[in-house]
């Protein structure tokens, strides 16, 4: 009985190849009575529960199949997936969570993030994400028609990338301040996130001197990664469709 966390597959009709690695995610490494958690960006892009292809329909039975094995599922949003909602979830009997999640793990206090709350340091980001944040705007988005909103997002990816490189790694990472504020605020002693593409394992102490500890996911390109708490330890895993697995 395993808990599995995962993020930042970017799921996508053009790169068939990430399918692949999470159908072997779900059939050859998790278990019965296993609990997965996804962290956000899981898709290349949302843009509301009508979305359709054939990767989506996949993905859909491949999450559905989950409760027969009595594998329990969680969502928890990223920056491109945050109109991923109640339709979907209850299709696939996914459980929404909050953008900050506690969840109690052994004798942990383990919190869940995307990670885009970290990159206080990405205004230009912060600006963006307080606007899309709108629930009045989301629902304004969503009555515009599916081509519509395909091609806001494509747009706004295009932006993005660019955006991406005129910005340096330091600002893109998280700001070290907005941890510390989040590790003090929930009182946790793990916290697990995705978004920066920078997978590592961050350790730290708080001012009692109790060892705190950052997982940071990896995105899934030829390889794709997952955090896994057996019970005992946590280990950051890259795996590939060889049943090559190597822990970081
Ligand atoms: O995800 P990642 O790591 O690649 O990039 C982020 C930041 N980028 C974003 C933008 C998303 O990728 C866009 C996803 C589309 C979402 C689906 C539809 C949502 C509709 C919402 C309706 C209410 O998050 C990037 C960071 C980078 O990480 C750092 O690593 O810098 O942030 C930006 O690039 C901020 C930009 O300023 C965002 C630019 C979007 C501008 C949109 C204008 C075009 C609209 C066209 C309208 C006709
Ligand atoms: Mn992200």
């Amino acid at each position: 009985m395993s808990t599995y966390f995962i993020s930042d597959i970017h799921l996508s009709d053009h790169q068939p190849q990430l399918l692949k690695l999470f159908k072997y995610f779900i059939e050859s490494i998790l278990q019965p009575n296993d609990t997965l958690y996804i962290l956000g960006d899981f898709f290349e892009y949302w843009v509301g529960d009508d979305q359709y292809s054939h990767m989506v329909n996949q993905t859909k039975q491949l999450l559905k199949a989950l409760a027969q094995r009595n594998i329990e599922w969680y969502f928890l949003a990223g920056n491109r997936d945050f109109l991923l909602g109640k339709k979907f979830l209850a299709k696939t009997h996914g459980k929404l969570l909050a953008e900050k999640t506690l969840i109690p793990l052994g004798a942990h206090r383990v919190l869940l993030l995307h990670g885009d709350t970290l990159c206080t340091n990405d205004s230009a980001y912060q600006a963006w994400r307080s606007k899309v944040q709108k629930k009045w705007l989301q629902k304004l988005f969503l009555f515009l028609p599916l081509s519509w909103r395909q091609s806001i997002a494509n747009r706004m990816r295009q932006k993005s990338m660019m955006q991406g490189q005129r910005l340096t790694l330091d600002m893109m990472d998280v700001a070290e301040t907005a941890v510390q504020e989040d590790f003090d605020a929930y009182q946790a002693n793990i916290m697990i996130h995705g978004h920066v593409h920078r997978p590592g394992i961050h350790i730290y102490q708080n001012k009692q001197g109790t060892p705190l500890t950052r997982y940071v996911l990896a995105d899934w390109g030829t390889m794709g990664n997952f955090l896994r708490y057996d019970g005992q330890q946590f280990d950051l895993v890259y795996f590939n469709l060889d049943s090559n697995e190597k822990k970081i």
